[in-house]
């Protein structure tokens, strides 16, 4: 058993290396392997991958090459949806992770063909370091039309639509697959490389879902708490910007009251497991609260 803040220290730079590493070999071309290397290095927090790794500590599954290789492959599927989210026919971002977003720095036909060459890249990761189908399967399912991209495609849909601006199930559906589905994959792909028991995977993805539905809702809030600490006053960005979400529907106090709601069941999802690395993960949303 180890905390999380050792855990962080210790696998964090292990996930960076090998990305760095493995993307400056595997891509031939070597102008396409920097494009890509620019948004996987840009700092991101690597959460869905550490998440994997936690979930397998917590099932006491050694934490080996092959697991970081897949752990490496879910930040690759990730950034290429921040990369696709980000271009001028989405959310039209000019930064991410405090740099120039992928279409802002190389143009954007190379923008979208680096998260196009990241998707495949990131299952073949996943693949080759499992060799288990029913992994490779959980994370197709999460990032396609009935996951991730279909959130995505929700999202858009609904963009200045007013008819489902209040409508909480519509909001669930679309904030759940937009980011709850790669977080739910990357817990429940450690279920099956650690072979864990019916009992124990229920519980950890019951885990992975109130966390994940708790990341949004703490994504939007973060942007509240700075601008109150910046200007001494709550604006909702996000509201300004049209943009559907548990904040602009609830508003900030009940935003919390529901955030904390989560953390309690997710800590009581991890009694069965050696869950404080885990755990130690809910300690983010304190930050908001
Ligand atoms: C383009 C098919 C397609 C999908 C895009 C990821 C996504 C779907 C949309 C992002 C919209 C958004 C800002 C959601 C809020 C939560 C979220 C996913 C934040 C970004 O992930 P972090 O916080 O970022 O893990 P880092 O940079 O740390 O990896």
């Amino acid at each position: 058993m180890t905390n999380f803040q050792d855990f962080y220290k210790q696998y964090q730079p292990k996930i960076d290396s090998f990305l760095a590493d493995h993307l400056s070999v595997e891509i031939q071309n070597k102008m396409f392997a920097e494009i890509m290397k620019y948004s996987v290095m840009a700092g991101g927090k690597r959460l869905r991958p550490l998440l994997f790794l936690a979930t397998l500590d917590s099932l006491k599954q050694e934490i080996d090459d092959r697991a970081i290789k897949i752990a490496c492959g879910i930040e690759l599927i990730h950034t290429y949806s921040l990369i696709h989210d980000d271009l001028p026919a989405m959310d039209n971002d000019d930064y991410r992770r405090g740099k120039l977003t992928s279409h802002k720095k190389w143009g954007e036909a190379q923008a979208i063909l680096a998260g196009d060459a990241l998707l495949p890249m990131g299952i073949q990761w996943i693949a080759e370091a499992s060799q288990n189908s029913q992994m490779v399967q959980v994370i197709a399912e999460a990032i396609g039309p009935n996951g991730m991209a279909g959130g995505q495609y929700l999202d858009i849909d609904a963009t200045n639509n007013d008819s489902v601006k209040n409508d909480a199930n519509f909001i669930n559906q679309m904030e759940w697959l937009k980011t709850g589905c790669l977080i739910e994959a990357s817990v429940k792909m450690a279920t099956i490389y650690a072979q864990a028991s019916k009992d124990l995977q229920e519980k950890l993805v019951d885990f992975s879902r109130r966390f994940g539905r708790a990341y949004q809702i703490y994504d939007d809030l973060v942007d509240i708490v700075q601008s109150e600490q910046e200007a001494g006053k709550a604006t909702h960005k996000d509201q300004e910007e049209g943009k559907n979400n548990t904040l602009t529907l609830l508003g900030a106090d009940q935003s919390r009251i529901e955030l904390k709601k989560l953390i309690n069941l997710a800590q009581a999802d991890l009694n069965l497991v050696d869950g404080e690395v885990l755990a130690g993960f809910l300690d983010l949303y304190q930050k908001v609260l």
